[in-house]
């Protein structure tokens, strides 16, 4: 399969919420590769008129990395689609088998510095059967990026030993620490900074960073009234249908 193919099977999995086999399945691919493929599946979506938002850092957390058995940081792109706004709702019918993370996002400015930080949920959703991939196809799927929710903006001091929770319907699911990302999640700025120099993603003024779960993540059913919460920072919630 070319590098456009690969792309639309995946944008193809994405719309139907019809997972596929593993690209690697059919041996081996390289980073190099798997970042082209992304970079297409970006490019299919700019062709329907999405813009890009932003993007994000996956596996900059332990709990993360041993969930998934993948350990290096990898870098995917964010999209105005792909943006739920607080308290607003996620459709589970339309994934694959969408799962969640409470992560921070901070906002960039004209020189990719940070302006300001929130409290995020991420959504991500493997295009591949049972939430299974290597590194190369974990990349070329785009890092299972979904959707996300910004909460409300702060601007940035120290944010490397906040407290974490995930709650569903009231209930903590998940408990973590921002420490847990890269030990602070503002090393996610250089570490965004290098990866997007060296695959070419671009960290654009006002886009959004993700830098990645503080927690494993959790499956998500309809019905749920998800929220994370970050101290000092606040509050995030989406609604599950
Ligand atoms: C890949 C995305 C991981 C994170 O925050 O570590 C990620 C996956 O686990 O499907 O976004």
């Amino acid at each position: 399969m070319t590098i456009e193919e690969r792309a639309a099977l995946l944008d193809r999995a994405t719309a139907t919420g019809q997972a596929v086999p593993q690209l690697t399945s059919d041996g081996p691919m390289s980073l190099e590769d798997a970042y082209a493929v992304q970079h297409a599946g970006i490019a299919l979506r700019e062709r329907r008129g999405e813009r890009l938002a932003g993007v994000k850092l996956g596996f900059t957390s332990k709990a993360k990395a041993e969930q998934m058995g993948v350990s290096d940081v990898i870098i995917g792109s964010l999209t105005d689609r792909m943006r739920i706004e607080d308290g607003g709702t996620f459709d589970v019918g339309r994934g694959v088998h969408p799962r969640v993370e409470p992560e921070v996002a901070f906002r960039l400015g004209p020189d990719a510095e940070l302006l300001a930080v929130a409290p995020a949920l991420e959504i991500i959703d493997s295009r591949y059967r049972d939430f299974r991939f290597s590194l190369a196809d974990v990349v070329a799927d785009n890092t299972s990026a979904s959707a996300f929710v910004l909460g409300p903006w702060t601007r940035i001091d120290q944010v490397d030993a906040l407290a974490v929770e995930l709650l569903f319907d009231g209930e903590t699911v998940a408990t973590g620490s921002t420490a847990d990302i890269l030990g602070d999640p503002l090393r996610a700025l250089p570490a965004a900074q290098r990866m997007a120099a060296e695959y070419g993603h671009r960290l654009l003024d006002g886009s959004v960073l993700l830098a990645g779960a503080a927690t494993a993540a959790v499956a998500l059913k309809a019905g749920t009234h998800v929220e994370a919460r970050v101290a000092g920072l606040g509050s995030v919630s989406v609604r599950t249908e």
